[in-house]
């Protein structure tokens, strides 16, 4: 893709599409220049809908990368032509996704380090993260609710009424499997928030049992798996709505939504699943049949040896993982044999996706203001 100019127009170049000429008014609203843009925040003064709707270009040049517009109504901006094709082009921040299963032969793992936040690293375990839909950070700091903090610096915690943080350790009366000893089957987290929580963060303070594995499975793998290999059961797991829904002695949360959805490409945009917590809709007795035999395929390859992968969280481990995608679990354990304590919580994806092109722009590696 490039730009020119052609008589006075500015065009896009687009070998794979149709060129076309680019709109005026497209360009003139980001025209940068102090009077239009607060410096501090980047930020319009004016309302660009507002602006002469017959609005021309009067003058066009490039030089070395940049074009030099002068606009009828005497604006003048010069702008960088990457940045206009990043802008045209502009896609989510993220690398393409890889789909794994249990033949995944290295989980993405980094080593925690104090200023790690703001680094390449950083930028390069946050690209992994959207690629595999986790990242394990080794050597966290344990004390002091530490998560509170690491959440925070990659994002923004997401308080629930479980609190900014919640305990994962096996209490007496819990008011959720979790806080147990027993399995947890391949889960999503809280399908029956608005909106559900994106991203888990599980951080191992004690481990000190035999079981006690974490589990997890790419669940954008599996709908992939089941579009091709079982087309009618994809299509009812993708349009049924199913409620979950939470109850304690404080409040009943309760959301509805598929086990697979789908966003308007058909993509697979989020997956749920919470056997503790699902609720079938009334659907009319064959339909129902459908879906039940959909559910138990579903619930089948979630918890297969072809997709789970099953290992150790150790004191320091960090699971950052998108509850979007990914399910996690764990296997049983016996609490005489020792501690086996976790810290979990939430952050959002708006937080992750800040953050990696801000380290973009940062490390000048896409993004350019
Ligand atoms: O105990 C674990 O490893 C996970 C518990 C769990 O599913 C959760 O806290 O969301
Ligand atoms: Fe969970």
């Amino acid at each position: 893709m490039k730009i020119e100019i052609v008589k006075n127009n500015v065009v896009l170049v687009n070998p794979s599409n149709k060129n076309f000429e680019i709109h005026p008014l497209w360009l003139r609203e980001r025209a940068k220049t102090d009077n239009l843009v607060d410096k501090h925040n980047d930020q319009r003064l004016y309302d660009p809908s507002q602006l002469d709707q017959n609005l021309k270009i009067k003058k066009a040049s490039m030089s070395n990368g940049h074009l030099n517009i002068e606009f009828t109504d005497g604006i003048k901006f010069e702008y960088e032509v990457d940045s206009l094709l990043y802008e045209i082009d502009r896609k989510e921040p993220l690398d393409k996704i890889i789909f794994w299963d249990s033949k995944l032969n290295k989980k993405p793992t980094a080593i925690y380090k104090k200023d790690i936040f703001e680094t390449k690293a950083m930028y390069d375990l946050l690209q992994n993260f959207y690629k595999y839909g986790f990242v394990i950070f080794k050597n966290v700091p344990t004390e002091d609710n530490y998560i509170v903090e690491f959440a925070n610096s990659v994002g923004t915690i997401r308080p629930t009424n479980f609190g900014e943080s919640f305990s994962v350790k096996s209490v007496p009366k819990p008011n959720d499997l979790a806080y147990t000893s027993i399995a947890l089957t391949p889960h999503t987290d809280n399908p029956y928030r608005k909106p559900i929580p994106c991203i888990q963060l599980l951080h191992c303070i004690e481990n000190e049992v035999k079981g006690g594995f974490s589990t997890l499975v790419d669940g954008f793998a599996v709908a992939e798996h089941l579009r091709k290999n079982y087309k009618d059961i994809f299509k009812i797991l993708t349009k049924t709505k199913v409620r979950f829904r939470f109850v304690d002695k404080t409040i009943i949360l309760e959301n509805w939504g598929e086990l697979i959805e789908l966003d308007e490409n058909n993509k697979v945009k989020q997956v749920r699943y919470s056997t503790r917590l699902d609720y079938v809709p009334a659907l009319e007795k064959n339909d129902l049949k459908l879906f039940y035999e959909a559910r138990k395929l579903i619930a089948d390859l979630y918890a297969s040896s072809k997709f789970e992968i099953k290992f150790k969280l150790e004191k320091g481990d960090l699971l950052m993982m998108d509850n979007h995608r990914l399910l996690h679990g764990r296997t049983s354990y016996d609490v005489s044999e020792g501690k086996r304590y976790l810290k979990g919580c939430y952050i959002d994806h708006d937080s992750t996706e800040g953050k990696l092109r801000h380290l973009e722009r940062k490390f000048g590696l896409k993004w350019k203001k």
